[in-house]
Protein backbone atom coordinates (compact mmCIF):
# COMPACT_ATOMS: atom_id res chain seq x y z
CA UNK A 1 0.00 0.00 0.00
CA UNK A 2 1.25 3.31 -0.63
CA UNK A 3 0.22 6.54 0.99
CA UNK A 4 0.79 9.41 1.00
CA UNK A 5 -0.17 12.96 2.81
CA UNK A 6 -3.43 14.17 1.42
CA UNK A 7 -3.82 18.06 1.85
CA UNK A 8 -6.98 17.64 3.73
CA UNK A 9 -7.74 15.37 6.94
CA UNK A 10 -8.57 11.54 5.89
CA UNK A 11 -9.45 8.63 7.61
CA UNK A 12 -9.03 5.15 7.32
CA UNK A 13 -11.64 2.91 8.97
CA UNK A 14 -13.42 -0.33 9.20
CA UNK A 15 -16.58 0.75 6.91
CA UNK A 16 -18.34 -2.45 7.08
CA UNK A 17 -17.85 -5.81 8.63
CA UNK A 18 -20.21 -8.89 7.25
CA UNK A 19 -20.15 -12.54 7.03
CA UNK A 20 -17.30 -13.33 4.40
CA UNK A 21 -15.40 -10.27 4.58
CA UNK A 22 -14.54 -6.58 5.96
CA UNK A 23 -14.35 -3.08 3.85
CA UNK A 24 -12.10 -0.66 5.25
CA UNK A 25 -12.64 2.34 3.00
CA UNK A 26 -10.37 5.55 2.77
CA UNK A 27 -12.25 9.18 3.47
CA UNK A 28 -10.59 12.47 1.81
CA UNK A 29 -12.28 15.24 2.63
CA UNK A 30 -13.33 17.62 -0.06
CA UNK A 31 -14.75 20.50 1.02
CA UNK A 32 -17.87 19.55 3.17
CA UNK A 33 -17.98 15.61 3.02
CA UNK A 34 -15.72 12.95 2.96
CA UNK A 35 -15.76 11.05 -0.55
CA UNK A 36 -14.79 7.37 -0.24
CA UNK A 37 -11.71 7.10 -2.55
CA UNK A 38 -10.81 3.19 -2.10
CA UNK A 39 -12.10 0.28 -0.66
CA UNK A 40 -10.12 -2.57 0.60
CA UNK A 41 -12.28 -5.89 0.65
CA UNK A 42 -10.94 -8.71 2.06
CA UNK A 43 -12.72 -12.32 1.67
CA UNK A 44 -12.68 -14.79 3.87
CA UNK A 45 -13.90 -17.96 3.85
CA UNK A 46 -15.29 -18.40 7.40
CA UNK A 47 -16.81 -15.91 9.74
CA UNK A 48 -14.17 -16.95 12.56
CA UNK A 49 -11.68 -16.20 9.61
CA UNK A 50 -13.26 -13.28 8.85
CA UNK A 51 -13.71 -11.82 12.73
CA UNK A 52 -10.15 -12.50 12.86
CA UNK A 53 -8.93 -10.65 9.58
CA UNK A 54 -11.22 -7.66 10.79
CA UNK A 55 -9.15 -7.28 14.17
CA UNK A 56 -6.00 -7.53 12.20
CA UNK A 57 -6.98 -4.92 9.89
CA UNK A 58 -8.33 -2.73 12.53
CA UNK A 59 -5.13 -3.14 14.92
CA UNK A 60 -3.10 -2.22 11.98
CA UNK A 61 -5.31 0.80 10.46
CA UNK A 62 -6.04 2.28 14.05
CA UNK A 63 -2.19 2.17 14.73
CA UNK A 64 -1.75 3.65 11.43
CA UNK A 65 -4.16 6.27 11.77
CA UNK A 66 -1.90 7.47 15.16
CA UNK A 67 0.64 8.11 13.17
CA UNK A 68 -1.65 9.96 9.99
CA UNK A 69 -1.19 13.69 9.50
CA UNK A 70 -4.88 15.20 9.48
CA UNK A 71 -3.78 18.60 8.71
CA UNK A 72 -0.15 20.06 7.88
CA UNK A 73 -0.78 23.60 9.95
CA UNK A 74 -3.94 24.00 12.29
CA UNK A 75 -4.32 27.39 13.52
CA UNK A 76 -6.60 28.29 16.95
CA UNK A 77 -7.69 31.51 16.77
CA UNK A 78 -9.13 33.76 19.54
CA UNK A 79 -11.34 36.33 17.38
CA UNK A 80 -11.86 38.94 20.33
CA UNK A 81 -10.45 42.15 20.01
CA UNK A 82 -11.15 45.70 20.50
CA UNK A 83 -11.83 48.12 23.80
CA UNK A 84 -14.78 46.98 25.51
CA UNK A 85 -12.60 43.26 26.14
CA UNK A 86 -9.96 44.85 27.40
CA UNK A 87 -10.38 44.10 30.71
CA UNK A 88 -10.71 39.83 29.62
CA UNK A 89 -7.59 40.56 28.21
CA UNK A 90 -5.84 39.73 31.44
CA UNK A 91 -6.63 36.18 30.77
CA UNK A 92 -5.68 33.45 28.26
CA UNK A 93 -8.21 31.34 26.29
CA UNK A 94 -8.33 29.03 28.38
CA UNK A 95 -10.58 26.86 26.07
CA UNK A 96 -8.81 26.99 23.12
CA UNK A 97 -5.77 26.20 24.87
CA UNK A 98 -7.39 22.90 26.27
CA UNK A 99 -8.46 22.06 22.10
CA UNK A 100 -4.79 23.02 21.40
CA UNK A 101 -3.29 20.54 23.58
CA UNK A 102 -5.89 18.17 22.49
CA UNK A 103 -4.78 17.56 18.72
CA UNK A 104 -1.28 18.85 18.94
CA UNK A 105 -0.18 15.25 19.11
CA UNK A 106 -2.23 14.10 16.32
CA UNK A 107 -0.36 15.31 13.45
CA UNK A 108 0.69 19.11 11.98
CA UNK A 109 1.79 21.90 13.27
CA UNK A 110 -0.93 24.02 15.85
CA UNK A 111 -0.35 27.69 16.18
CA UNK A 112 -2.45 30.13 18.54
CA UNK A 113 -3.32 33.48 17.60
CA UNK A 114 -4.99 36.00 19.73
CA UNK A 115 -6.12 38.72 18.14
CA UNK A 116 -6.06 41.14 21.69
CA UNK A 117 -2.31 40.65 20.84
CA UNK A 118 -2.15 40.46 17.03
CA UNK A 119 -2.79 44.21 15.99
CA UNK A 120 -1.73 43.09 12.48
CA UNK A 121 -3.91 40.22 11.88
CA UNK A 122 -6.94 42.35 13.37
CA UNK A 123 -7.34 43.04 9.51
CA UNK A 124 -9.62 40.19 8.37
CA UNK A 125 -7.51 40.31 4.76
CA UNK A 126 -3.99 40.07 6.35
CA UNK A 127 -5.03 37.05 8.46
CA UNK A 128 -6.84 35.51 5.67
CA UNK A 129 -3.58 35.78 3.81
CA UNK A 130 -1.86 33.93 6.49
CA UNK A 131 -4.23 31.33 6.52
CA UNK A 132 -4.40 31.24 3.12
CA UNK A 133 -0.01 30.87 2.64
CA UNK A 134 -0.18 28.39 6.44
CA UNK A 135 -2.99 26.88 7.93
CA UNK A 136 -5.28 23.72 6.69
CA UNK A 137 -7.28 23.92 9.40
CA UNK A 138 -9.06 26.59 11.38
CA UNK A 139 -10.20 26.59 14.93
CA UNK A 140 -12.53 29.69 16.42
CA UNK A 141 -13.61 30.07 19.46
CA UNK A 142 -16.96 31.83 20.55
CA UNK A 143 -17.55 32.15 23.94
CA UNK A 144 -19.61 35.25 24.63
CA UNK A 145 -22.60 37.31 23.82
CA UNK A 146 -21.11 40.35 24.00
CA UNK A 147 -19.17 41.18 20.44
CA UNK A 148 -21.11 38.25 19.01
CA UNK A 149 -22.38 40.22 15.59
CA UNK A 150 -18.81 41.72 15.01
CA UNK A 151 -17.10 38.68 15.76
CA UNK A 152 -19.48 36.23 13.13
CA UNK A 153 -18.66 38.99 10.58
CA UNK A 154 -14.86 38.95 11.15
CA UNK A 155 -14.98 35.01 10.98
CA UNK A 156 -16.96 35.01 7.94
CA UNK A 157 -14.52 36.85 5.91
CA UNK A 158 -12.04 34.35 6.73
CA UNK A 159 -10.86 31.54 3.59
CA UNK A 160 -13.82 29.70 3.14
CA UNK A 161 -11.63 26.75 1.43
CA UNK A 162 -9.93 26.17 4.25
CA UNK A 163 -11.53 23.88 6.91
CA UNK A 164 -13.09 25.75 9.78
CA UNK A 165 -14.69 24.09 13.02
CA UNK A 166 -15.72 26.94 15.80
CA UNK A 167 -16.64 25.44 19.44
CA UNK A 168 -17.41 27.26 22.47
CA UNK A 169 -20.63 28.42 25.06
CA UNK A 170 -21.63 31.02 22.71
CA UNK A 171 -21.04 29.05 19.72
CA UNK A 172 -22.89 26.18 21.01
CA UNK A 173 -26.21 28.39 21.86
CA UNK A 174 -26.23 29.76 18.51
CA UNK A 175 -25.47 26.84 16.14
CA UNK A 176 -27.88 27.65 13.50
CA UNK A 177 -27.45 31.58 13.35
CA UNK A 178 -23.60 30.96 13.18
CA UNK A 179 -24.11 28.62 10.13
CA UNK A 180 -26.18 31.08 8.89
CA UNK A 181 -23.91 34.06 9.32
CA UNK A 182 -20.88 32.59 8.03
CA UNK A 183 -21.43 30.67 5.08
CA UNK A 184 -16.83 29.18 5.83
CA UNK A 185 -17.99 27.19 8.44
CA UNK A 186 -17.85 23.62 8.11
CA UNK A 187 -18.79 22.61 12.13
CA UNK A 188 -19.36 23.32 15.31
CA UNK A 189 -18.03 21.58 18.28
CA UNK A 190 -21.09 22.15 20.79
CA UNK A 191 -19.92 21.85 24.60
CA UNK A 192 -16.68 20.76 26.11
CA UNK A 193 -14.63 19.95 23.08
CA UNK A 194 -11.80 18.09 24.20
CA UNK A 195 -12.60 14.56 22.68
CA UNK A 196 -14.88 15.63 19.89
CA UNK A 197 -12.20 17.55 18.43
CA UNK A 198 -9.92 14.97 18.70
CA UNK A 199 -12.35 12.62 16.90
CA UNK A 200 -12.62 15.67 13.85
CA UNK A 201 -9.07 15.39 13.45
CA UNK A 202 -8.30 11.33 13.47
CA UNK A 203 -11.29 11.27 10.53
CA UNK A 204 -14.17 9.69 12.39
CA UNK A 205 -17.14 10.10 10.18
CA UNK A 206 -18.79 13.47 10.84
CA UNK A 207 -22.16 11.18 11.57
CA UNK A 208 -20.48 9.38 14.26
CA UNK A 209 -19.27 12.30 16.18
CA UNK A 210 -21.41 13.07 18.99
CA UNK A 211 -21.52 16.57 19.70
CA UNK A 212 -20.97 17.45 16.47
CA UNK A 213 -23.22 19.64 13.94
CA UNK A 214 -21.72 20.28 10.50
CA UNK A 215 -23.55 20.65 6.70
CA UNK A 216 -24.70 18.36 4.71
CA UNK A 217 -25.99 18.69 1.16
CA UNK A 218 -27.14 21.81 2.02
CA UNK A 219 -28.72 21.98 5.16
CA UNK A 220 -26.86 21.26 8.95
CA UNK A 221 -26.71 18.40 11.00
CA UNK A 222 -27.11 17.92 14.31
CA UNK A 223 -25.85 14.96 16.39
CA UNK A 224 -26.86 13.94 19.21
CA UNK A 225 -25.12 15.71 22.26
CA UNK A 226 -21.77 14.13 23.55
CA UNK A 227 -20.89 12.61 26.87
CA UNK A 228 -18.91 15.37 28.68
CA UNK A 229 -15.09 14.64 28.45
CA UNK A 230 -13.37 13.07 31.60
CA UNK A 231 -11.08 15.68 33.04
CA UNK A 232 -8.90 13.77 34.97
CA UNK A 233 -7.24 12.39 31.75
CA UNK A 234 -7.59 15.15 29.19
CA UNK A 235 -4.26 17.31 28.78
CA UNK A 236 -3.02 20.49 30.44
CA UNK A 237 -3.93 23.33 28.39
CA UNK A 238 -1.44 23.90 25.67
CA UNK A 239 0.74 27.19 27.59
CA UNK A 240 3.49 26.52 25.38
CA UNK A 241 1.66 28.06 22.33
CA UNK A 242 1.53 31.78 23.86
CA UNK A 243 3.62 34.69 21.98
CA UNK A 244 2.34 37.01 25.11
CA UNK A 245 2.23 37.48 28.64
CA UNK A 246 -0.89 37.98 29.69
CA UNK A 247 -1.58 41.74 32.28
CA UNK A 248 -3.69 43.84 33.32
CA UNK A 249 -4.41 46.43 30.45
CA UNK A 250 -6.92 49.46 30.32
CA UNK A 251 -7.35 50.90 26.86
CA UNK A 252 -4.56 50.10 25.52
CA UNK A 253 -2.59 51.03 28.65
CA UNK A 254 -1.05 48.23 31.44
CA UNK A 255 -1.75 48.92 34.53
CA UNK A 256 0.32 46.00 36.57
CA UNK A 257 3.41 44.84 36.49
CA UNK A 258 1.53 41.59 37.54
CA UNK A 259 1.21 38.44 34.46
CA UNK A 260 -1.72 36.54 34.73
CA UNK A 261 -3.01 33.09 34.08
CA UNK A 262 -6.03 30.95 34.83
CA UNK A 263 -6.91 27.50 35.76
CA UNK A 264 -9.25 24.75 36.35
CA UNK A 265 -9.39 22.58 39.31
CA UNK A 266 -12.93 21.65 38.79
CA UNK A 267 -16.02 21.28 36.31
CA UNK A 268 -19.37 21.83 37.15
CA UNK A 269 -20.87 22.98 40.50
CA UNK A 270 -23.81 20.72 42.62
CA UNK A 271 -25.56 23.96 43.27
CA UNK A 272 -28.96 24.81 42.32
CA UNK A 273 -29.48 28.23 41.78
CA UNK A 274 -31.85 29.58 39.74
CA UNK A 275 -30.50 32.39 37.86
CA UNK A 276 -27.05 30.49 37.04
CA UNK A 277 -26.26 28.64 34.10
CA UNK A 278 -22.34 28.13 35.12
CA UNK A 279 -22.59 24.38 35.23
CA UNK A 280 -25.30 24.11 32.87
CA UNK A 281 -23.47 24.16 29.42
CA UNK A 282 -25.65 26.09 26.42
CA UNK A 283 -27.14 22.60 25.28
CA UNK A 284 -29.22 22.56 28.52
CA UNK A 285 -26.74 19.57 30.08
CA UNK A 286 -26.03 19.81 33.89
CA UNK A 287 -22.11 19.88 34.47
CA UNK A 288 -21.61 16.76 36.87
CA UNK A 289 -19.12 18.22 39.46
CA UNK A 290 -16.11 16.96 38.85
CA UNK A 291 -12.65 17.03 41.01
CA UNK A 292 -9.15 16.64 39.09
CA UNK A 293 -6.78 15.14 41.30
CA UNK A 294 -4.84 17.89 43.46
CA UNK A 295 -1.65 15.88 42.54
CA UNK A 296 -2.85 16.78 38.80
CA UNK A 297 -3.65 20.17 39.76
CA UNK A 298 0.10 21.02 41.44
CA UNK A 299 2.00 19.40 38.74
CA UNK A 300 -0.15 22.10 36.31
CA UNK A 301 0.65 24.83 38.87
CA UNK A 302 4.34 24.32 38.17
CA UNK A 303 4.26 24.82 34.65
CA UNK A 304 2.89 28.12 35.47
CA UNK A 305 4.82 31.17 34.84
CA UNK A 306 2.45 34.09 35.95
CA UNK A 307 2.06 35.19 39.12
CA UNK A 308 -1.53 36.16 39.47
CA UNK A 309 -3.64 32.82 38.94
CA UNK A 310 -7.56 32.91 38.93
CA UNK A 311 -8.90 29.74 39.54
CA UNK A 312 -11.90 29.45 37.08
CA UNK A 313 -14.03 27.02 38.86
CA UNK A 314 -17.55 27.49 39.36
CA UNK A 315 -16.64 27.53 43.10
CA UNK A 316 -13.43 26.23 44.50
CA UNK A 317 -14.71 25.58 47.82
CA UNK A 318 -17.50 22.96 47.24
CA UNK A 319 -15.20 20.31 48.81
CA UNK A 320 -13.57 22.21 52.05
CA UNK A 321 -11.25 18.84 52.49
CA UNK A 322 -10.24 18.65 48.75
CA UNK A 323 -9.17 22.82 48.99
CA UNK A 324 -7.40 22.45 52.06
CA UNK A 325 -5.72 19.58 50.01
CA UNK A 326 -4.78 21.78 47.72
CA UNK A 327 -3.47 24.27 49.89
CA UNK A 328 -1.49 22.54 51.61
CA UNK A 329 0.12 21.08 48.62
CA UNK A 330 0.76 24.86 47.33
CA UNK A 331 2.59 25.83 50.44
CA UNK A 332 4.31 22.27 50.38
CA UNK A 333 5.43 22.39 47.35
CA UNK A 334 7.03 26.34 48.11
CA UNK A 335 4.43 27.48 44.92
CA UNK A 336 4.48 31.59 45.36
CA UNK A 337 1.76 32.89 43.45
CA UNK A 338 -1.30 35.17 44.08
CA UNK A 339 -4.79 32.97 43.60
CA UNK A 340 -7.70 34.53 42.62
CA UNK A 341 -10.96 32.25 43.44
CA UNK A 342 -14.67 32.20 42.87
CA UNK A 343 -16.46 30.65 46.13
CA UNK A 344 -20.02 30.97 48.03
CA UNK A 345 -20.38 32.54 51.64
CA UNK A 346 -20.39 28.87 52.89
CA UNK A 347 -16.32 29.04 53.19
CA UNK A 348 -16.45 30.74 56.18
CA UNK A 349 -17.78 28.00 57.96
CA UNK A 350 -14.53 26.76 57.63
CA UNK A 351 -11.90 28.67 59.52
CA UNK A 352 -9.06 26.13 58.81
CA UNK A 353 -9.41 26.65 54.94
CA UNK A 354 -9.06 29.96 55.20
CA UNK A 355 -5.95 30.03 57.72
CA UNK A 356 -4.56 28.11 54.96
CA UNK A 357 -5.85 29.96 52.03
CA UNK A 358 -4.66 32.93 53.33
CA UNK A 359 -0.55 31.16 53.91
CA UNK A 360 -1.30 29.07 49.74
CA UNK A 361 -1.22 33.32 48.72
CA UNK A 362 -4.81 33.36 47.87
CA UNK A 363 -5.40 36.97 47.97
CA UNK A 364 -9.01 38.00 45.79
CA UNK A 365 -12.53 35.90 46.69
CA UNK A 366 -15.10 36.45 44.31
CA UNK A 367 -18.46 35.68 45.81
CA UNK A 368 -21.59 35.32 45.13
CA UNK A 369 -23.65 37.43 47.26
CA UNK A 370 -26.57 38.43 44.33
CA UNK A 371 -28.95 40.01 46.20
CA UNK A 372 -29.81 41.59 49.77
CA UNK A 373 -33.37 40.39 50.16
CA UNK A 374 -34.23 37.31 51.49
CA UNK A 375 -37.23 36.80 49.33
CA UNK A 376 -35.47 37.38 45.99
CA UNK A 377 -32.11 34.97 47.69
CA UNK A 378 -34.98 32.59 48.23
CA UNK A 379 -36.24 33.34 44.38
CA UNK A 380 -33.40 32.61 42.72
CA UNK A 381 -32.58 29.49 45.04
CA UNK A 382 -29.17 30.66 46.54
CA UNK A 383 -29.58 29.02 49.69
CA UNK A 384 -28.76 31.78 52.36
CA UNK A 385 -30.35 34.36 53.89
CA UNK A 386 -29.42 37.98 54.52
CA UNK A 387 -28.31 37.54 58.28
CA UNK A 388 -25.89 34.40 56.96
CA UNK A 389 -24.38 36.83 54.19
CA UNK A 390 -23.61 38.99 57.33
CA UNK A 391 -22.85 36.43 59.12
CA UNK A 392 -20.40 34.97 56.60
CA UNK A 393 -18.53 38.56 55.97
CA UNK A 394 -17.93 39.14 59.43
CA UNK A 395 -15.68 36.14 59.50
CA UNK A 396 -14.23 37.03 55.95
CA UNK A 397 -13.11 40.55 56.85
CA UNK A 398 -11.05 39.25 59.53
CA UNK A 399 -8.41 38.10 57.27
CA UNK A 400 -6.88 40.37 54.37
CA UNK A 401 -8.30 38.56 51.34
CA UNK A 402 -9.41 41.14 48.69
CA UNK A 403 -13.51 40.62 48.65
CA UNK A 404 -15.25 41.22 45.40
CA UNK A 405 -18.88 40.76 45.56
CA UNK A 406 -21.52 39.53 42.43
CA UNK A 407 -25.33 41.13 42.58
CA UNK A 408 -27.87 40.71 40.62
CA UNK A 409 -30.44 43.84 40.08
CA UNK A 410 -33.30 43.75 37.95
CA UNK A 411 -35.26 40.79 39.34
CA UNK A 412 -38.36 39.58 39.29
CA UNK A 413 -40.65 42.27 41.33
CA UNK A 414 -37.80 44.02 42.46
CA UNK A 415 -38.47 47.64 43.01
CA UNK A 416 -36.17 50.27 42.20
CA UNK A 417 -35.54 51.47 45.91
CA UNK A 418 -34.17 47.52 46.57
CA UNK A 419 -32.24 47.75 43.89
CA UNK A 420 -30.70 50.81 45.24
CA UNK A 421 -30.15 49.07 48.55
CA UNK A 422 -27.16 46.46 46.79
CA UNK A 423 -24.54 49.42 47.10
CA UNK A 424 -25.54 50.49 51.10
CA UNK A 425 -25.35 46.68 52.21
CA UNK A 426 -22.65 45.91 49.81
CA UNK A 427 -20.49 49.04 52.12
CA UNK A 428 -21.96 47.35 55.53
CA UNK A 429 -20.93 43.92 55.02
CA UNK A 430 -17.72 45.84 53.83
CA UNK A 431 -16.93 44.05 50.32
CA UNK A 432 -14.17 46.06 48.90
CA UNK A 433 -15.65 45.76 44.88
CA UNK A 434 -18.70 44.67 43.46
CA UNK A 435 -20.31 44.49 39.71
CA UNK A 436 -24.29 44.00 39.28
CA UNK A 437 -25.60 42.40 37.22
CA UNK A 438 -28.98 42.78 34.99
CA UNK A 439 -31.15 39.40 35.36
CA UNK A 440 -30.34 37.53 32.26
CA UNK A 441 -32.30 33.83 31.31
CA UNK A 442 -30.59 32.26 28.79
CA UNK A 443 -32.03 28.90 26.59
CA UNK A 444 -31.85 26.85 29.56
CA UNK A 445 -32.19 29.35 32.39
CA UNK A 446 -34.29 27.31 35.06
CA UNK A 447 -35.61 31.11 35.51
CA UNK A 448 -36.73 31.59 31.88
CA UNK A 449 -40.24 30.51 32.45
CA UNK A 450 -41.07 32.29 35.71
CA UNK A 451 -39.98 34.92 33.69
CA UNK A 452 -42.44 33.72 30.82
CA UNK A 453 -45.33 33.06 33.68
CA UNK A 454 -44.92 36.61 35.18
CA UNK A 455 -47.42 39.17 33.48
CA UNK A 456 -45.44 42.25 32.60
CA UNK A 457 -41.88 40.58 32.11
CA UNK A 458 -39.65 39.59 29.19
CA UNK A 459 -36.83 38.97 27.85
CA UNK A 460 -34.64 39.83 24.94
CA UNK A 461 -33.65 36.90 22.60
CA UNK A 462 -29.63 38.24 22.28
CA UNK A 463 -28.34 38.17 25.35
CA UNK A 464 -31.53 37.23 27.74
CA UNK A 465 -31.36 40.59 29.97
CA UNK A 466 -34.71 40.64 31.31
CA UNK A 467 -37.37 43.71 31.52
CA UNK A 468 -40.44 44.23 32.66
CA UNK A 469 -43.11 47.43 31.87
CA UNK A 470 -41.94 49.31 35.31
CA UNK A 471 -38.30 48.58 34.62
CA UNK A 472 -37.21 48.69 30.58
CA UNK A 473 -34.10 49.28 29.40
CA UNK A 474 -33.29 52.68 30.10
CA UNK A 475 -34.98 53.03 33.47
CA UNK A 476 -32.10 49.89 34.68
CA UNK A 477 -29.37 51.57 32.84
CA UNK A 478 -30.08 54.69 35.33
CA UNK A 479 -30.82 52.11 37.96
CA UNK A 480 -26.96 50.58 37.40
CA UNK A 481 -25.71 53.83 37.04
CA UNK A 482 -26.70 54.97 40.71
CA UNK A 483 -26.01 51.70 42.15
CA UNK A 484 -22.25 51.94 40.71
CA UNK A 485 -21.89 55.64 41.79
CA UNK A 486 -23.20 55.03 45.06
CA UNK A 487 -20.99 52.16 45.84
CA UNK A 488 -17.64 53.76 44.10
CA UNK A 489 -17.66 56.78 45.81
CA UNK A 490 -14.21 58.55 46.78
CA UNK A 491 -13.70 57.23 49.73
CA UNK A 492 -14.50 53.40 48.15
CA UNK A 493 -11.69 53.83 45.75
CA UNK A 494 -9.43 55.10 47.97
CA UNK A 495 -9.69 52.23 49.96
CA UNK A 496 -9.27 49.85 47.39
CA UNK A 497 -6.30 51.14 46.29
CA UNK A 498 -4.70 51.35 49.69
CA UNK A 499 -6.01 47.81 50.22
CA UNK A 500 -4.81 46.02 47.40
CA UNK A 501 -1.73 47.92 47.64
CA UNK A 502 -1.42 46.81 51.54
CA UNK A 503 -1.83 43.19 50.56
CA UNK A 504 0.40 43.03 47.86
CA UNK A 505 -2.11 43.18 44.80
CA UNK A 506 -0.58 46.07 43.60
CA UNK A 507 2.89 47.18 43.94
CA UNK A 508 4.45 50.99 44.83
CA UNK A 509 5.93 50.66 40.89
CA UNK A 510 2.35 49.54 39.76
CA UNK A 511 1.68 52.77 41.39
CA UNK A 512 3.96 54.88 40.07
CA UNK A 513 3.87 53.63 36.18
CA UNK A 514 -0.28 53.83 36.53
CA UNK A 515 0.31 57.54 37.51
CA UNK A 516 2.66 58.08 34.53
CA UNK A 517 0.37 56.34 32.35
CA UNK A 518 -2.60 58.17 33.43
CA UNK A 519 -2.69 61.08 30.55
CA UNK A 520 -2.83 57.46 28.23
CA UNK A 521 -5.30 56.11 30.18
CA UNK A 522 -7.72 59.31 29.79
CA UNK A 523 -6.96 59.59 26.61
CA UNK A 524 -8.17 55.98 26.01
CA UNK A 525 -10.79 56.92 27.95
CA UNK A 526 -12.14 60.16 26.12
CA UNK A 527 -11.90 57.99 22.70
CA UNK A 528 -13.79 55.48 23.51
CA UNK A 529 -16.23 57.75 24.83
CA UNK A 530 -16.33 59.90 21.73
CA UNK A 531 -16.66 56.43 19.74
CA UNK A 532 -19.59 55.45 21.73
CA UNK A 533 -21.55 58.77 21.31
CA UNK A 534 -21.17 58.53 17.63
C1 LIG B 1 -13.60 31.99 34.13
C2 LIG B 1 -14.71 32.70 33.41
C3 LIG B 1 -14.44 33.99 33.01
C4 LIG B 1 -13.08 34.64 33.08
C5 LIG B 1 -12.37 34.41 31.73
C6 LIG B 1 -11.28 33.42 31.83
C7 LIG B 1 -10.74 33.08 30.46
N1 LIG B 1 -9.85 32.16 30.43
O1 LIG B 1 -11.09 33.63 29.45
C8 LIG B 1 -13.46 36.13 33.23
C9 LIG B 1 -13.63 36.44 34.70
C10 LIG B 1 -12.50 37.12 32.65
C11 LIG B 1 -14.82 36.11 32.54
C12 LIG B 1 -15.38 37.24 32.01
C13 LIG B 1 -16.67 37.25 31.52
N2 LIG B 1 -17.55 36.27 31.48
CO1 LIG B 1 -17.10 34.49 31.99
N3 LIG B 1 -16.93 32.78 32.60
C14 LIG B 1 -15.97 32.08 33.15
C15 LIG B 1 -16.42 30.67 33.53
C16 LIG B 1 -16.78 30.64 35.02
C17 LIG B 1 -15.42 29.58 33.24
C18 LIG B 1 -14.85 29.62 31.81
C19 LIG B 1 -13.91 28.49 31.66
O2 LIG B 1 -12.72 28.62 31.87
N4 LIG B 1 -14.46 27.31 31.31
C20 LIG B 1 -13.70 26.12 31.13
C21 LIG B 1 -13.20 26.03 29.69
C22 LIG B 1 -12.39 24.77 29.50
O3 LIG B 1 -14.38 25.95 28.95
P1 LIG B 1 -14.68 26.87 27.68
O4 LIG B 1 -13.91 28.10 27.69
O5 LIG B 1 -16.13 26.94 27.52
O6 LIG B 1 -14.08 25.96 26.50
C23 LIG B 1 -14.59 24.65 26.21
C24 LIG B 1 -15.76 24.62 25.22
O7 LIG B 1 -16.50 25.80 25.16
C25 LIG B 1 -15.13 24.26 23.92
N5 LIG B 1 -14.49 25.27 23.09
C26 LIG B 1 -14.16 26.53 23.37
N6 LIG B 1 -13.57 27.09 22.31
C27 LIG B 1 -13.50 26.18 21.34
C28 LIG B 1 -12.99 26.24 20.04
C29 LIG B 1 -13.06 25.10 19.24
C30 LIG B 1 -12.51 25.13 17.86
C31 LIG B 1 -13.64 23.91 19.75
C32 LIG B 1 -13.70 22.70 18.91
C33 LIG B 1 -14.18 23.86 21.05
C34 LIG B 1 -14.09 25.00 21.82
O8 LIG B 1 -14.12 23.36 24.34
C35 LIG B 1 -13.48 23.91 25.50
C36 LIG B 1 -12.88 22.83 26.32
O9 LIG B 1 -13.85 21.98 26.85
C37 LIG B 1 -17.67 30.50 32.61
C38 LIG B 1 -18.73 29.54 33.14
C39 LIG B 1 -18.34 28.11 32.85
N7 LIG B 1 -18.42 27.29 33.85
O10 LIG B 1 -17.94 27.78 31.73
C40 LIG B 1 -18.16 31.93 32.49
C41 LIG B 1 -18.90 32.43 31.23
C42 LIG B 1 -18.20 31.88 30.01
N8 LIG B 1 -18.73 33.87 31.29
C43 LIG B 1 -19.78 34.49 30.95
C44 LIG B 1 -19.90 35.89 30.95
C45 LIG B 1 -21.28 36.46 30.70
C46 LIG B 1 -18.79 36.69 31.17
C47 LIG B 1 -18.75 38.22 31.13
C48 LIG B 1 -19.54 38.85 29.99
C49 LIG B 1 -19.22 38.72 32.50
C50 LIG B 1 -19.27 40.21 32.60
N9 LIG B 1 -20.47 40.73 32.54
O11 LIG B 1 -18.27 40.84 32.71
C51 LIG B 1 -17.24 38.50 30.96
C52 LIG B 1 -16.85 38.60 29.49
C53 LIG B 1 -16.40 39.93 29.15
C54 LIG B 1 -16.36 40.12 27.68
N10 LIG B 1 -16.24 39.15 26.84
O12 LIG B 1 -16.49 41.23 27.28
C55 LIG B 1 -20.90 33.57 30.54
C56 LIG B 1 -21.08 33.53 29.02
C57 LIG B 1 -22.54 33.49 28.66
C58 LIG B 1 -22.79 34.12 27.33
N11 LIG B 1 -23.62 33.47 26.56
O13 LIG B 1 -22.31 35.17 27.03
C59 LIG B 1 -20.46 32.21 31.19
C60 LIG B 1 -20.88 30.97 30.42
C61 LIG B 1 -21.07 32.20 32.59
C62 LIG B 1 -22.58 32.26 32.56
N12 LIG B 1 -23.29 31.18 32.38
O14 LIG B 1 -23.12 33.34 32.72
N13 LIG B 1 -15.35 34.90 32.55
S1 LIG C 1 -24.22 30.68 41.32
FE1 LIG C 1 -22.35 29.64 41.97
S2 LIG C 1 -23.04 28.21 43.54
FE2 LIG C 1 -24.87 28.81 42.41
S3 LIG C 1 -25.10 27.21 40.84
FE3 LIG C 1 -23.93 28.93 39.95
S4 LIG C 1 -21.80 28.37 40.20
FE4 LIG C 1 -22.99 27.08 41.60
Amino acid sequence: MIWHRPKKPVSVRIEEFCYGGAIATLHVKRMNCYEKLWLMPTLALSRAAAVLIYKIASAALSDYNAYMIRYKHALALNPYFGDSTALIGVFPPTGLEYIAASIKDLGGKVTLLDLRHEKAYQDPRALSQFIRNEIDLLCVSIRWQSRFEEVCDFVSQLPPEVCTIVGGYKATEEVESLFNHCPNIDMIVRGEGEDIIKQVVTGVPYKDILGLSYRENGGVVHNEIAPLPDITRIPFPDRSLRKHNYCLLKHGVRLSTHTFDTLLTTRGCPFKCKFCTFSLNPLGQKRNYTERPVESVIEELKTIAADVVLISDDNLFTNPNRSEQLCDLIIENKIKKIFIAQTRIDIAKHPRVLDKAEKAGFKVFLIGVESPHDWILKQLQKGFTQQQARDAFAVLTQYDFYLHGYFIYGNIGETEEEMLYIPKFAKEIKLDSITFQKLRVERFSPLKEVVEETPGYYYNRIGGSVYSDHYGRKELRQIRNRIRSEFYDRPQVIHIIRKAWRIGLVTGPDLMDAFLRLPLLMYGLARRKAREKR
